[in-house]
Parts: structure tokens; C-alpha cells; sequence
């Protein structure tokens, strides 16, 4: 019988020796066998590892399933997770990777996922965006490399009712170190109050001091897995954005330590033109030229103004369309713009109408006008544009001006633009009496065509698509829209500020609810109402609670305007809430679920925590006149601007720059 392998005539010392006593393969066997079970293997090994939907049929699969399994829990970056079915969580682990839900995806997976949907998109060639062509305005110091300390380039005693000596009982240090320090309340303050404000303000100590330890420098912190958090608004780059975004909190809460470190950081590390990813143009605005402008109003260190201007910089670019409507995206190293792939070739309303309280601002402390130029021609475009029933779709094509799907919303995709309208006519000393005439307008169209009512008397502002009313749910996103309408209502008085009060109080009252509705006292993504629910998410992506501050921003504009201790009791709640469900050794997280009894983290630390959700909250229990709304405009991420001619603090520069110059 012939033998499947070749056979070959060997030889000792020239005489042949007989095949059938050989005892083991030739040299040459041996290679062949060998490459045709290493092939086999590599075939079955891959077949199991990359259809896992094969781990049912027989139990050895199961195992390498397993260990499949196994490799994933070594980390996310690892391997994707796999597509869950619907209800099949697994069991992969309970930190770190958040699980699909019945009815959709929580919302930093989606992210995450879109984020790399959108690189894969890019590499197989989609279309990008040009390169722009654009006059780069003149250029500002780059302010690398460590600068004077910031005593030294203080102008004045910071917010006026702040005094060392009443917060330090050590007083001033000798080398100024504490000149920053902010007293919330006076000395006879009750203390329940005192003691509140210090419950707030250890808060963000052990945010600030988890961030600095397991994620300094970076954007933001995993607080279960306590490593840094980079997949999120803000690319790939390390733009420490916890650091910017958390500064001016600290600077109002009086932790002049902390603010000492994160400036230092911020004047030697932070470079925006070192950063070599897609930035979201509205993120960037509002958290980093906001958080900036705000640490300049509020101190006078010209660095932070400095800053600001060059990240502003690094964003004109993206203004360079036919109509001077930015688009979404922005790479500062290469300069190239593009939109969402999800929104295809159109700008969101909310990201590009929520600059113009940072822009303008920013030019009158430079003397430049390039800022205020780019948002007026904003303005300039939807001022002109035909309204729909005298509202603003959520999407506009910055290269036609022409509105896209007419979805309507005063949640997601809509919010900040009409709140940047009324905050503009106040940060102008209500000089843009424009803004205000555009805000009203719009406001009294969505009271008429949004507002509703449930069976059970809970106001909410449902959305509009093609005019009507598309879904009886509202976001928590909207839940800022109570606050606003307090502060319409109380800034002028006109034929709709009566109706304002009322609405301003009734969705305050119904985010309230949404609250108190669940079992952990936090409220959901989104809510909606039926003849079945009211004030409840229903499904699993709208469940998450991801510290967001609007319904606490509501809170304590609410309580400022009419002192009702409601909103004290309420905001206290929520304290106790986040204490005793977002609190981790390593900082705070979000939920997956506000209706469990125990929910689990979403492991993420978001930056808007420490600029927006204490700051609210602290200032809740704080005197007026911490940050007096006579004198403070707060950008939609929290971060005080000062109110032109009201505020002494309002720094014009009369002539352009030269910023570097004016450093001390
Ligand atoms: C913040 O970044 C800002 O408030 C923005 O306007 C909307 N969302 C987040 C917080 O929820």
C-alpha cells in the first residue's frame, strides 16, 4: 500500500536501508505535518473567536468561549464587545463595560461606537471636509512653559465679597497664595446652611482629588476602574479636561490649593494646538473658552485669558463656510472640518448657536473683533432665515443655509441656542435687543405648540416634527428650560413674563418629580408621559442618570428668584442622592439605572460634575451674593461671565491685544 506522505531511499554508509524499520519521520515529514496542524489550528481558533455565536454547539467551544470571554473582562480596549441580544447582559463584567439594555444603548457606548464608526467611515474614504482656507487671526503668546505665578498677575481682589480673612483664620499668606479664597456665606449664617455648603464643597475635593490622582492630565476619570477616561466629547486628545472645565469651581468654593495646581497645569501643559484629533466645536467653546474666560474674570490672570484666545484660534477654522455657520468638527493640528456622519452635511442649532456669549466676550477682553464677527454673522443668518411657525429646527446645512429635518426640540440638539438668546441681551447689559426679540418670539411659539400637560397636571415640553407633536417626552436636558424661563420673567416685564413664572415654575416642579419618581432619587436621561406613566423613562437608554446638573441649575436659579425653600429641599435631596449612589471610593459615577434599588455605575466621571452639578449646588446653599445674577451671566456649562457695565470685574481691552504684553 502506497503511505499518504513521500517516501524516500535512505542510505548508511552507501547501503540502503528498508523503509518499514524506520521509527520516525524524516526532517521533511516532520515540517509537513507540523504546518498542516498548525493551519488547522489557526483556522479553528479563529472560527471560534470570531463567531462566538458558535459557543452553543458543543462544550469544548463553550470553554474557548470562555476564555474568550476572559480576555474581554482584561479590558475594553482589548477586544470590541461583541453585539449583546436583547436582555443579554452575559456576564461580562459588572465594571467598566456597560451593558446593552431591552430597548437601546447607553449613551457613552453609543458614543464610543460612533466615535470608531465614524474613523472607520474616514479611512474607507467618506467624504471629509476640505481643508479651509482662512485668515488666522493674529497670532496670541503661546504661553507654553511655566508663567509667573498667578498672584502676580491678579488686578484686584477678586469677586468683591470675597475676603481671605473671613474664610482663612490664618488670614492672608505672606506670598499671596490665598487671595483667592471665596466666602459663600457671612459669618452668622445659620449652620445648616454652612454645614450644607461644606457637604457640597468636600464633594468636589473628592472628585478633584481622585481625577488628580488616577487621571491628572487627561480629560476624564473612570472613578470604579480608577484610570482616565479619553473616549469622550473631546477626541483622543489629553486636553485636561477636568482640570479646565472644574477650575472656576474651585476658585468660587475657595479650595485655592487645587486651583493653584490646575492653573499651573493649565499654563504649562495645556496646548490646543498640540492636539491632533476632531474636536466638537460647541464642546470646546463652552467648556474650555468658557472655563477659561470665567478664571480670568474672575482673577485677572491673563494667562487664562490667553489661553482661551488660542483655543478659539484653533477653532476659526471651522467657520470658513459659505454661510459663516461653523461646522460640527475640528482637528486643530491639520485644520480640517467636517459635520457628525449622523447629521449628515448639516450643523446642529445647538452647538452653533451656543458661542456667542463666549466669542463676544472674548473680543472685548482681547480688542479683537474676529470672535465677535463669527458669531454675529450667526446671528445675522438665522435672524433672516424663514421660521417655521417661528421656531428653529434642530438641523441647519451651513453650505446652503437651508434648514434640514424639521425636528424641534427645546431638549437635545435645540436647548442652549434659545438659552444663549436671553443670556445675550443679559451678559449685553440688554443692549442686544435683538436677541431678546428673537427669544421671545421663539418662546411664546413653543408655550403655544410644546407645552403640555399630563392627565395628572405635570407641564412638560414635548417635541415637534413637521409642527406637531412627534413624541410626549422630554429630556433631561430640557429640565435647564425652568430656570431660563424664571430669569425671562424677571428680567423684563412684558406681555409673556407672567406666563413665564408659571411655566418656570410648573417644569421645575416636573423634573422635580422625575427625581422623586425613581428608586435612587436621581433623575432619568429622559421622561414621558401616558395614561400609563408620568414623569418615568420607559426605556432602558433613557434610564441612566450621567450626572448631569439641569434640573440643580433650575433649582438654583429658582431659589434665588423667589426664595422658595422648596428648591433648598430639594437640592438637598439630590445631595444625599448623589452620595449614596454615585459616590465611589474614586470619585463619582453615573447609573445605568435610576429605577434600581442598587444601581450599577456607568464608571465615568463627566467634566460638566465639577463645573456645573456641585458649582449649582454650592451655590444653592450660598448667599446672592456669591455670584450675584445682577452681575453674572453663566454659560450653558456654568462658567460666570461678567454682565457688561454691571460688573466691575468686566475687563475691555481698548486696543487689540498685544496679549503677550499685558502679562505682568
Ligand atoms: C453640559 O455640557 C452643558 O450643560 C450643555 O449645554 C448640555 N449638556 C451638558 C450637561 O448635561
Amino acid at each position: 500500500m502506497t503511505g499518504i506522505l513521500p517516501t524516500y531511499q535512505r542510505f548508511v554508509n552507501g547501503v540502503p536501508v528498508p523503509s518499514i524499520s524506520r521509527r520516525s519521520f524524516r526532517i521533511r515529514e516532520k515540517y509537513l505535518i507540523v504546518s498542516v496542524l498548525l493551519t488547522f489550528g489557526i483556522v479553528w481558533l479563529g472560527a471560534l473567536f470570531y463567531l462566538p455565536e458558535f459557543k452553543s454547539s458543543s462544550s469544548v467551544n463553550d470553554s474557548v468561549y470562555n476564555v474568550y470571554k476572559r480576555i474581554q473582562k482584561a479590558g475594553p480596549e482589548l477586544l470590541m464587545p461583541p453585539p449583546l441580544a436583547q436582555n443579554d447582559v452575559g456576564d461580562f463584567p459588572v465594571v467598566g463595560i456597560v451593558r446593552h439594555g431591552e430597548e437601546g444603548d447607553d449613551p457613552h457606548i453609543v458614543e464610543d461606537r460612533n466615535r470608531l464608526k465614524a474613523k472607520i467611515d474616514e479611512d474607507m474614504g467618506m467624504k471629509v471636509l476640505e481643508r479651509p482656507q482662512f485668515d488666522v487671526a493674529p497670532s496670541v503668546s503661546s504661553s507654553r512653559g511655566p508663567s509667573k505665578p498667578p498672584v502676580d498677575a491678579i488686578e484686584e481682589p477678586a469677586v468683591r465679597n470675597f475676603a481671605a480673612k473671613d474664610a482663612s483664620p490664618a488670614g492672608p499668606k505672606p506670598d499671596g497664595s490665598n487671595r483667592y479664597v471665596a466666602v459663600a456665606i457671612g459669618p452668622n449664617a445659620d449652620p445648616d446652611q454652612k454645614q450644607k455648603l461644606e457637604t457640597v464643597k468636600e464633594m468636589m475635593r473628592h472628585a478633584w482629588n481622585n481625577y488628580k490622582l488616577y487621571a491628572w492630565g487627561k480629560n476624564e476619570l473612570n472613578p470604579i476602574s480608577k484610570r482616565a477616561h479619553l473616549s469622550s466629547v473631546f477626541g483622543s486628545g489629553e486636553m485636561g479636561a477636568t482640570i479646565v472645565d472644574g477650575l472656576d469651581t474651585l476658585y468660587v468654593m475657595g479650595l485655592t490649593d487645587e486651583f493653584r495646581e490646575g492653573r499651573d497645569w493649565i499654563a504649562e501643559h495645556f496646548n490646543i494646538n498640540e492636539i491632533d484629533s476632531e474636536l466638537s466645536v460647541f464642546e470646546t467653546t463652552i467648556r474650555f473658552v468658557g472655563g477659561l474666560l470665567s478664571c480670568y474674570a474672575l482673577t485677572g490672570d491673563t494667562i487664562f485669558r490667553d489661553k482661551a484666545a488660542e483655543v478659539a484660534d484653533a477653532l476659526l477654522p471651522a467657520f470658513e463656510t459659505p454661510t459663516g455657520l461653523p461646522y460640527a468638527l475640528i482637528n486643530p493640528s491639520t485644520k480640517a472640518s467636517r459635520q457628525y456622519h449622523w447629521a449628515g452635511p448639516n450643523s446642529i442649532l445647538s452647538e452653533l448657536g451656543t458661542l456667542h456669549l463666549e466669542f463676544s466676550y472674548l473680543s472685548d477682553v482681547t480688542g479683537r473683533e474676529v470672535y465677535r464677527n463669527k458669531v454675529d454673522k450667526i446671528r445675522e443668518v438665522l435672524y433672516n432665515i424663514e421660521k417655521p411657525g417661528d421656531l428653529y429646527p434642530n438641523f441647519i446645512n451651513p453650505r446652503t443655509g437651508q434648514w434640514g429635518q424639521r425636528h424641534i426640540s427645546l431638549g437635545a440638539l435645540g436647548d442652549s441656542f434659545y438659552e444663549y438668546l436671553l443670556k445675550a441681551w443679559l451678559a449685553s447689559n440688554r443692549g442686544d435687543e435683538q436677541a431678546r426679540t428673537m427669544f421671545d418670539t421663539a418662546m411664546q411659539a413653543a408655550l403655544d405648540k410644546m407645552l403640555r400637560v399630563s392627565p395628572s397636571g405635570l407641564a412638560y415640553l414635548a417635541e415637534l416634527k413637521y409642527g406637531r407633536v412627534i413624541e410626549e417626552k422630554m429630556d433631561h436636558l430640557s429640565c435647564f428650560a425652568g430656570g431660563m424661563f424664571a430669569l425671562a420673567a424677571t428680567t423684563l416685564e412684558n406681555s409673556l413674563s407672567e406666563r413665564y413664572m408659571d411655566v418656570a415654575r410648573k417644569l421645575t416642579h416636573t423634573c422635580h418629580e422625575s427625581y422623586f419618581r425613581s428608586e435612587t432619587k436621581l433623575g432619568p436621561e429622559a421622561f414621558r408621559f401616558s395614561n400609563a406613566v408620568e414623569a418615568r423613562a420607559q426605556k432602558s437608554n433613557e434610564k441612566v442618570y450621567i450626572l448631569r446638573p439641569e434640573t440643580f441649575e433650575s433649582y438654583f436659579i429658582m431659589w434665588r428668584l423667589t426664595k422658595e425653600q422648596k428648591y433648598r429641599d430639594w437640592g438637598w435631596e439630590a445631595v444625599q442622592a448623589l452620595e449614596k449612589h454615585c459616590r465611589v471610593e474614586g470619585g463619582y459615577t453615573g447609573l445605568t439605572n435610576v429605577y434600581h434599588q442598587n444601581p450599577q455605575g456607568d464608571d465615568v466621571q463627566q467634566s460638566y460634575f465639577l463645573a456645573e452639578t456641585l458649582k449649582y449646588l454650592y451655590l444653592l446653599f450660598s448667599d446672592d451674593s456669591l455670584l450675584s445674577l445682577d452681575e453674572w451671566v453663566f454659560n450653558t456649562e456654568a462658567h460666570p461671565l461678567p454682565i457688561k457695565g454691571k460688573n466691575p470685574l468686566y475687563r475691555m481691552a481698548s486696543t487689540p491685544v498685544p496679549i503677550e504684553d499685558n502679562r505682568v
